[in-house]
């Protein structure tokens, strides 16, 4: 790698060919998923995929093209900063010293990468970049109609022209200078809004829901979690819903992916159906309009709008205990169920089997049949989602089922085909009870009719219309940490925010004297983030010139989510000096431009783990659309080809109080399992620290060498399944390389032991049949089967020759053996008499000619047993076969003076015979 051997040019730019020389048209970009790097280094499961790609990176340098390939180290998040709290290390200290000592492992592993492309995304000549990503997207807005992003520049000719509305209907000329910029501001891609928000005050931050226990405490110290109403940086990923979920169909992806993202994205079609209460209109959302006649009753999500304005003033006479959570009236009933809520997680609420919720003293009207339906709050409807409100349909929704159940309401059947008294029934059925006096009769239809000709009443009667709902949320895209990417953007001192120009780009983190956020009192729900950078008044404070003379603004103290650094890392792989550009058009277009008509281009191999399913490549397919909407790029995909690699695992132990121990100090004791002379429980799960369970490389790499690492993990199975570590196996994958060296290398002198002899016709057979399997499964990711047949090619020279090989024999193979084991290959090649690398040899031909076999081997059953087994040409015809099957000795013994009444020949399979 010092060499630059790796190295491969740019069309243009600091990375172009020297002069003269050519750029193959040829290319091929790999990139793996990159890793944090952390301070735990690697273990062996990490490089399962990065010695992947590796072996076919370098299969296909062999086959002629020029290949793209590195590794970057995704650095912003939490770690560093933690161990920063603790110490007070600078992250960046600790994030440099992880990603060295990262690399020097990954070194040892002989990985052929471009250094000069490695980034780190907390470098600032990088993250210039993510904040230059930021306000493109900031300054852009989303054409519903093209069904594109486009510069705000030019959305403003088309509000003044009244060509398009502002979200609140203004007049947008007549609107003063502020409010002008608070009407496109409404328009961005990006934007602040109120989100619900896990909020710590204990530690002085808003948590993912991951990060929350089901008690609704911080994972971390265990303090109270609040659900509050914040304002946050947002993104609008919502925009692009539809073109997330139809350019799956481009792409080359595990299905199971594909799908994982359609179900994120949640598109679905249903209706919006207005409810009248007293006066006041419950819309809700529903996918099942043609269950309408069977709402026996409705709930709004204990947030929504109007549970303030429908609540009574008291449960009407003979209300149901059941209902009224044990208050004296809907008010405090509403106030104390919303408290009791306060800290569940959406997923909480809504997995929750045991349905609670307040019956609000009001009633609704159904629009198709009149009926009077009480109306609810619980949990189980969330608001953001829909209208935030439902009509429930207990004997077909389970959900609502079980709500029914606790709440003794009314399940009314209207789609036949299960048992409602046993459970919903969720299946497809024929509509019955479902008629009114007003022309709508949907008994007897299916579901889909039922739902069209259902909707089609609601939008004449105008009580509803056809609506298409997603799941996708947009992207809360502020953290109030210190180790991320800060904003590019001041407020004013009216408090309104203004993106900085490019040229003030990057704006660096700065110092702070420690990295904690501001905490407050753990119980404090009313406090108020204040991020770390808060704390570093210099420099949130600054003058700035933004066009009308110098001003004091204030800086966001935010900083982006750790996703975003990760987000198009593939585009700075390809440019990464440029500082002109995040990456030059001519050089995106070579390696991620389409490839043919309606190819969405991008990286030809993206390989990682499928916990990334969803989130960072949903955010990354988001913004590289974004930027081929501007016109920053030539792809319409970040990623055209994913494959996700298994797991490797490992046993784990658990002691008696279920806390994992240190795998590598259990000593087994007649197949039972001891940690500190106290028993332990074997396991077995993903390698790694929360497991206990680790292997280093380094040790691996130490004891049996690099190649032998590679080997083993290559062969251990199918790349994308998981595969177990087992030190004592690694031996194994050491002795094919014994023998491979010996082989080719004398022991005694360390010359090479081949010789300029022809190849038999047995010889070629063997060399061309491996030749062709070997490129294939390179070509397929099928390293190990690849290993498979070298070993069987090894073994039969070893056979064939004991003395000394042909050349043309031995070559080929140290060929084949190169992209896996490059550190044995490389030196074979020398000891063959070579003075370049291997690394650039063409991969080896095969013959077509000597992949026929001339001859077959067919069993011969006579009577129905198979009696032998007779070689016969390949292409001989029946009566061939049967003469020749005749003439063999043990054949012809056996039919000796009987009569051979019949004879059936399955060409290519066997032949019977029937004799008497
Ligand atoms: C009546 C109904 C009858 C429903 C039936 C389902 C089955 P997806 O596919 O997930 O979009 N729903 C709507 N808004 C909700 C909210 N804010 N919180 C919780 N649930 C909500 O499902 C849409 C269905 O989920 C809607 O259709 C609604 O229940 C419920 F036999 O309406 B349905």
């Amino acid at each position: 790698m010092d060499n630059g051997t790796f190295n491969a040019p740019n069309p243009v730019g600091d990375l172009a060919p020297a002069d003269g020389q050519e750029l193959p048209k040829d290319k091929l970009f790999v990139q793996d998923m990159f890793p944090y790097p952390s301070g735990a280094g690697l273990h062996v499961g990490h490089p399962l995929g990065y010695i992947a790609t590796d072996v076919y990176a370098r299969f296909h340098r062999m086959m002629g093209r020029n290949v793209l390939h590195t590794l970057g180290y995704d650095a912003f998040g939490l770690p560093a900063e933690q161990y920063a709290i603790q110490t007070g290390t600078h992250p960046r200290t600790t994030t440099m010293a992880n990603i060295e000592n990262m690399r020097r492992q990954l070194d040892a592993l002989g990985l052929g990468h471009d250094r000069r492309r490695s980034i780190a995304t907390t470098d600032p000549e990088y993250y210039r970049w993510t904040q230059w990503i930021f306000l493109q997207i900031y300054n852009a807005w989303f054409d519903e109609e093209q069904q594109k992003a486009r510069r705000i520049d030019e959305l403003i000719p088309l509000l003044e022209s009244g060509a398009l509305q502002t979200k609140d209907g203004r007049d947008y000329n007549e609107l003063d200078d502020v409010e002008k910029q608070q009407a496109l501001d409404e328009f961005r891609l990006v934007y602040r809004s109120n989100s619900m928000v896990n909020w710590c005050p204990g530690l002085g931050t808003v948590l993912a829901n991951e990060e929350v226990t089901a008690e609704g405490r911080s994972e971390r110290g265990n303090f109270p979690v609040f659900r509050k109403n914040l304002s946050q940086w947002m993104m609008r990923i919502t925009a692009y819903s539809d073109r997330l979920i139809d350019d799956l169909e481009l792409l080359d992806w595990p299905e199971k992916v594909k799908s994982m993202q359609r179900n994120w994205i949640g598109r679905s079609r249903g209706a919006e159906v207005d409810f009248d209460a007293s006066g006041h209109t419950i819309r809700v959302f529903t996918t099942r309009p043609d269950t309408l006649f069977g709402a026996s009753y409705m709930v709004l999500a204990p947030e929504h709008e109007l549970v303030d304005v429908l609540v009574a003033d008291a449960f009407p006479e003979g209300t149901d205990e059941r209902w009224t959570y044990g208050a004296a009236t809907p008010a405090e009933a509403v106030e104390a169920y919303r408290q009791a809520i306060a800290a569940k997680s959406d997923v909480e609420r809504q997995e929750n089997k045991d349905k609670t919720g307040v019956f609000l003293g009001a009633y609704a009207t159904n629009p198709v049949n009149g009926a009077q339906i009480p109306v609810f709050i619980a949990d189980y409807v969330l608001t953001g989602y829909g209208t935030g409100a439902i009509m429930a349909v207990p004997a077909h929704d389970d959900r609502d089922y079980e709500f029914a159940t606790v709440f003794g309401l009314p399940i009314l059947e209207v789609v036949a085909g299960g048992d409602v008294t046993e459970a919903a029934w969720t299946g497809d059925g024929t509509l019955v009870n479902s008629a009114n006096q007003e022309g709508l009769d949907i008994n007897g239809l299916n579901k889909a009719d039922a739902i069209e000709r259902t909707i089609a009443w609601l939008v004449a009667e105008g009580k509803g219309t056809e609506k298409i709902q997603y799941k996708l949320r947009d992207w809360l895209f502020a953290r109030q940490r210190y180790w991320g990417e800060p904003f590019p953007i001041v407020y004013d001192a009216q408090g309104q925010a203004h993106a900085l120009p490019e040229s003030m780009l990057p704006i660096e983190l700065p110092e702070v004297e420690d990295y904690k956020p501001v905490s407050f009192d753990p119980d404090d729900a009313d406090s108020e983030p204040q991020p770390p950078l808060a704390k570093a008044k210099e420099w949130v404070e600054v003058e700035l010139d933004l066009g009308d003379g110098p001003q004091i603004y204030t800086r966001d103290t935010n900083v982006m989510p750790q996703w975003a650094g990760s987000s198009w890392y593939q585009l700075r792989y390809i440019d990464p000096n440029n500082d002109d550009a995040l990456v030059d058009i001519e050089n995106e277009r070579y390696w991620t431009g389409p490839q043919f008509d309606g190819d969405c281009g991008g990286v030809d191999l993206y390989v990682g783990g499928v916990e990334h399913a969803v989130l960072h490549l949903l955010y990354s397919r988001f913004w590289h659309k974004v930027l081929y909407d501007l016109g920053h790029v030539t792809s319409v995909e970040p990623y055209r080809r994913l494959y996700n690699q298994g797991y490797i695992q490992a046993y784990a132990y658990t002691d008696a109080r279920g806390v994992y121990v240190p795998a590598e100090e259990v000593v087994e004791k007649d197949g039972r399992f001891f940690y500190n002379d106290e028993e332990v429980t074997q396991e077995y799960g993903k390698m790694g620290k929360s497991l206990k369970n680790a292997v280093a490389p380094d040790d691996i790499c130490e004891n049996y060498g690099a190649d032998t690492l590679r080997v083993y993990e290559m062969s251990m199975g199918p790349l994308d399944t998981s595969r177990p570590w087992a030190t004592k196996d690694v031996v194994g994958a050491q002795r094919f390389l014994q023998r491979l060296w010996r082989l080719v290398v004398s022991e005694e002198t360390g010359d090479a032991l081949t010789a300029d002899l022809p190849l038999s016709d047995d010889d070629n057979k063997q060399l061309h049949r491996t030749i062709e399997g070997v490129r294939d499964d390179y070509d397929n990711l099928r390293v190990n089967t690849v290993v498979a047949k070298l070993i069987e090619y090894v073994n039969y020279l070893t056979k064939t020759y004991p003395d000394a090989v042909p050349t043309a024999a031995v070559e080929p193979l140290v060929i084949m053996v190169a992209p896996v084991a490059p550190h044995i290959a490389e030196e074979l090649w020398k000891r063959l008499g070579h003075t370049d690398t291997v690394a650039f040899e063409p991969f080896p031909e095969f013959d077509e000619k000597w992949l026929v076999d001339d001859e077959i081997e067919l069993p011969v059953q006579i009577n129905g047993k198979v009696r032998a087994r007779v070689m016969v040409p390949a292409d001989a015809d029946q009566d061939a076969v049967v003469a020749r099957v005749l003439e063999e000795p043990r054949i012809a013994e056996a039919v000796a003076g009987k009569n051979l009444i019949k004879q059936i020949v399955v060409p290519g399979r066997m032949v019977n015979l029937v004799v008497k």
